[in-house]
This record gives structure tokens, C-alpha cells and sequence, in this order.
């Protein structure tokens, strides 16, 4: 059970178009991981996970290979992290069964995000219930120490730590309990209507939006009616919380003192966040294109990412198959 690096693991699904959420709350945190030599960095595209919403099968196929690119471009390096596709590694299904087999019921009923999606309309399947156990199966089979995330997988985490212990504690020492890191700052990304930023809600600004689009998108952003003059609350306003991912401290603390003032206009700060938006990813965006113009070399970049993850988790599901007694 001992590896030499702080291994950190995290994915994301291929259920729609990557956004400003995705990219503060779990991108840039895990990006900046990988840049410390004491972490080996395991990072995955959920297509398991997204097929619980993705029944078009050429659609999950190029929102797979979308996120590939996203991430990649954003700063991903191959050659210090590994990038892959969840199902790419079949052992991940066997540890999900055994999990299954230890995971009350009443613990998946009580998870708020499979909730939240059934209060806002979505018909479930049994996939979407057991979705927090194959995210556990996700973290346990690469010994995972440390897991970046943004807060509305803080209970999904919870309950893999529930998981690995209460396995631990039935069948002797076997998983690493992991830890979730989650930046108070960036916890939750609010969307154009204040909501949490998803991209199952039609609330989301795109990382790689065309950029006249996000602009209009920027304009749309909820605000109350005060007027222009009148001093504002920058702490009750989503402008404010979307300024602040991109600003520097500065620039933070002059914009908090202009609402404070009064005089600003909302439509000023709007303008404000584009202008950032536009100049955080307008390297990123250069490097998608030349990207994905090489989709042979995605395909090797992922075809060798797998290679590598799943050498882990074999070791892992033969720990665990021997501890359950299947092996
Ligand atoms: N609004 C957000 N603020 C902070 N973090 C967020 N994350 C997602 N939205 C926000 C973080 O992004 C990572 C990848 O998320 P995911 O793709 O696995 O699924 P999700 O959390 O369910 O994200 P979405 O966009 O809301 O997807 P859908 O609509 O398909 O369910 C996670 O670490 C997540 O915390």
C-alpha cells in the first residue's frame, strides 16, 4: 500500500462543454499540483460517469476527447501527468461491484447532488444513484492520496472515505483513505444566474467560448437593480465573486472600494471580467488549436496515460479481490 509520491487524483466528466466552474474549482488547483515533483498526478476523463446523462454515443465520444483537449491546453503536461479515460481501466468496474457490496443504501439517498439533479426535473437511472460509488472505485484503485475538487463533490469524497474505511475496518488494512482539497475561494462558481456554474444548467460561461458569444453570455450575469451612483455590496454580488477568480489582489481590493463608493455601474464590471476572461486563456486558446489539429496525438497521449494508470490499479484490485476473499 505504500507509494513513493503523494499520488492526486481527480476527472471530470464529459457531459457537456468545460467551464469557468470546472476550471477554478478543479483545473487550475490540479494543474498547479502537478508542478510539485512530490506529486504524481493521475487526472481522467469520466466517461463512465457521463454516460449516466449521455446517451448520444458520438457525442460522448468528442466531449471525451474535448476535455482531453480543454485540459491540455490549459496546462496539462503529459510528460509529468498522467491524462486518461476512465474506461479505459476495466478494474474500475470490479471495484465498484465489491464497494457496491458494502455500500448502504440510505447513504446514496442522502447525497445532495443526485437530489438536486432529480428536484430539477432529470428522470434517474440507477447509474446516476450509484454514481458516488464508481467515483470512490475512481479514487481507491490508484491509492490516491489527494483528491482537488470543487465543494459539490464535498460529500462524494465523504463517502468514499466512509467507503475505504469501512472496508478497511471489515477486511483488514487494504485502501488509502484520501484527502479532498478544496480551495475556499474557488469552492463554488456561480453562474450567470447566481446558481452553482454546471454544465447541465444553461448557466455556464465556456472556457473556450467563441469569444463574442461569452461576451454577450458576461453581459447576461444576474446583478440586483441599485443604481449606478448608489455604494454596493461587492460580497452579494456574482460579478464580484467571477472578478475575483481572474484579478489580482490589487486589483481586487480597487474594484471592492469602487462598489463601496458608489458610482460603478454594473455594465463597468462586466466589461472588466471579459477583458480578463479574454486575456486569461488567449494562450491556452492558441495552443488548443494547434492541438487539435494532432488528434493522433491526443489518441497516444491518452493510449499511454492508461497504460501507466492502469498498472496501478491492477496491483489494487488484487489487493482487495484477496482481501475479500474472490482471489
Ligand atoms: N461551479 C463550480 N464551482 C467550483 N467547482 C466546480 N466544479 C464543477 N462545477 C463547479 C468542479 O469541477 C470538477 C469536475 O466536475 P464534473 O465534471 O465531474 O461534474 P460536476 O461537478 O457535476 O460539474 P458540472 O459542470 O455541474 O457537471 P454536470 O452538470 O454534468 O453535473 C469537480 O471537481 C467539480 O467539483
Amino acid at each position: 500500500m505504500t507509494v513513493s509520491k503523494r499520488r492526486v487524483l481527480s476527472g471530470i466528466q464529459p457531459s457537456g462543454t468545460l467551464h469557468l466552474g470546472n476550471y477554478f474549482g478543479m483545473m487550475k488547483p490540479a494543474l498547479e499540483m502537478q508542478a510539485d515533483p512530490d506529486n504524481q498526478c493521475f487526472y481522467f476523463i469520466a466517461d463512465y460517469h457521463a454516460l449516466t446523462q449521455t446517451p448520444d454515443p458520438e457525442l460522448l465520444r468528442k466531449r471525451g476527447r474535448e476535455v482531453a483537449l480543454d485540459f491540455l491546453a490549459c496546462g496539462l503536461d503529459p510528460e509529468r501527468t498522467v491524462l486518461f479515460r476512465q474506461s479505459d481501466i476495466a478494474e474500475i468496474m470490479q471495484l465498484t461491484w465489491v464497494l457496491s457490496c458494502l455500500t448502504p443504501l440510505g447513504l446514496l439517498e442522502r447525497c445532495h447532488s443526485y437530489k438536486d439533479k432529480v428536484s430539477r426535473g432529470l428522470i434517474p437511472n440507477a447509474g446516476l444513484f450509484n454514481y458516488p460509488i464508481l467515483m470512490a472505485a475512481d479514487i481507491l484503485i490508484y491509492d490516491s492520496h489527494l483528491v482537488p475538487v470543487g465543494r459539490d463533490q464535498k460529500q462524494h469524497l465523504e463517502v468514499t472515505r466512509d467507503l475505504a474505511q469501512k472496508f478497511n475496518h471489515q477486511y483488514g488494512e487494504c485502501l488509502l483513505v484520501p484527502e479532498a482539497i478544496i480551495r475556499d475561494e474557488t469552492a463554488v462558481v456561480p453562474g450567470l444566474d447566481g446558481q452553482k456554474m454546471s454544465k447541465s444548467y444553461d448557466n455556464y460561461i465556456e472556457i473556450f467560448g467563441d469569444e463574442k458569444a461569452v461576451r454577450k453570455k458576461i453581459m447576461r450575469i444576474k446583478t440586483d437593480s441599485t443604481p449606478v451612483e448608489e455604494p454596493k455590496n461587492p460580497d452579494r454580488c456574482n460579478l464580484f465573486a467571477i472578478y475575483k477568480l481572474f484579478a489580482a489582489p490589487a486589483e481586487i481590493r480597487e474594484m471592492r472600494a469602487a462598489y463601496e463608493r458608489g458610482g460603478l455601474g454594473y455594465g463597468q464590471v462586466k466589461q472588466a471580467i471579459f477583458e480578463k476572461y479574454r486575456e486569461h486563456f488567449a494562450a491556452a486558446r492558441q495552443r488548443r488549436l494547434s492541438l487539435a489539429a494532432n488528434p493522433e496525438q491526443l489518441e497516444e497521449i491518452l493510449r499511454a496515460g492508461a497504460e501507466k494508470a492502469r498498472a496501478v490499479a491492477q496491483k489494487v484490485l488484487h489487493r482487495v479481490l484477496t482481501a475479500v476473499g474472490i482471489k
